[in-house]
């Protein structure tokens, strides 16, 4: 045997001898068998060799390898541990892994600050089936069948009489329906419409809200509204009511705030009016009253509505609605 690979041999199976932990017997595959270890460094002087001389040195060189290898395995044994060499073992010295932090979903935590703020002002949260029949999502709130919300291309059908809730409403139909006024509630979560292009998707997420009360009025409405936004922007944030039309409620507005983008002074996100909107709102319309069993001469209310993908945009600048959904840790991480 080459004296190289004697002397070797002698040296690791001393080196063996004297490892008394996991720790040594670690150490020691590492700079005997690991991948730039002694054995390896061996084989690698294999060119250097004349050419005839190299298949006895290999030869040798493979046969201490083994040797090495069960040795270090009986040693192993020995000590009833492991150097790392085994599968089964853990080497408790060994630095566990970092696990990658999670960040919550800049959907999720617009939600929950805007949920926060409600119930800041003595609103309930209510949360309900994604699944839902035709009256409480459309019948009970003044969208008779011929209406064009109930239009095949807007909502998504199970049957002829269930379907995808459109929006959260149902589900505060049903609170009327069971309890007596004064109410005030918001219904947070996942809502369904049969669009997709750049600016839809076929689901997003909506807090829809209503109070109900003796004498409600629209001056109620603006003040909790008004509140809502100063919060969720800035207090300074200038907002407007615009009329508007919705079956459920009369009379309706829609609400606008000064461009967060250009500050009011025009640019491409607010199509250069200075203005954005971000809300839904108006008077409970008597109809919804009536289909609830309360009477619209004892009592009003208001109602509104939003998308949390759109404030979420607006708040954190985020120019493109597919990277809510598209689960990519590097956007998801900037929140
Ligand atoms: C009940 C009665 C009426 C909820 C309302 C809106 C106006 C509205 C849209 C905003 C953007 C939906 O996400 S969006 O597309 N919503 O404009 N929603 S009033 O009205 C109700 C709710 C519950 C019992």
């Amino acid at each position: 045997m080459d004296e190289a690979i004697e002397s070797l041999r002698k040296e690791a199976l001393a080196a063996l001898e004297a490892c008394r932990d996991p720790a040594a017997l670690s150490e020691f595959r590492v700079a005997y068998l690991g991948r730039n270890g002694a054995v390896k460094g061996l084989l690698g002087r294999l060119s250097e060799l004349p050419p005839e001389e190299r298949p006895a040195f290999g030869r040798d060189a493979n046969l201490l390898k083994r040797e090495l290898e069960e040795a270090f395995a009986a040693r192993e044994k020995e000590m009833g541990g492991s150097g790392g060499g085994d599968a089964d073992a853990v080497d408790i010295t060994i630095p566990g892994r970092r696990l990658p932090r999670g960040h919550f979903h800049p959907v999720s935590l617009v939600m929950d600050e805007i949920c926060g703020t409600f119930s800041a002002m003595g609103f309930e949260i209510a949360e309900g089936p994604d699944v839902e029949t035709d009256f409480y999502n459309f019948e009970a709130l003044n969208i008779p069948a011929h209406h064009p919300a109930r239009d095949m291309h807007d909502t998504f059908y199970v049957s002829e009489s269930i379907l995808l809730r459109t929006h959260t409403s149902p589900m505060q139909v049903r609170a009327m329906e069971e309890r007596k006024p004064p109410l005030r509630m918001i219904a947070p979560g996942k809502v369904y419409r049969c669009d997709s292009d750049v600016t839809h998707t076929p689901m997003f997420h909506q807090v829809e809200g209503f109070l109900v009360d003796e004498s409600v009025s629209f001056a109620d409405l603006k003040g909790v509204l008004s509140l809502f936004i100063t919060r969720t922007f800035s207090p300074d944030t200038p907002i407007r009511f615009r009329p508007s039309f919705f079956p459920f409620t009369e009379p309706s507005a829609e609400v606008d705030i000064g461009c967060v983008i250009c500050g009011g002074g025009g640019c491409r996100v607010c199509k250069q009016t200075g203005w954005l909107e971000i809300l839904g709102a108006g008077m409970i319309d008597p109809e919804v009253f009536r289909s609830v069993g309360y009477d619209p001469e004892e009592v009003s209310g208001f109602a509104f509505g939003l998308g949390v993908e759109r404030i979420a945009m607006l708040k954190y600048g985020i120019n493109d609605l597919r990277l809510f959904y598209e689960n990519d840790r590097r956007f998801i991480e900037q929140f």
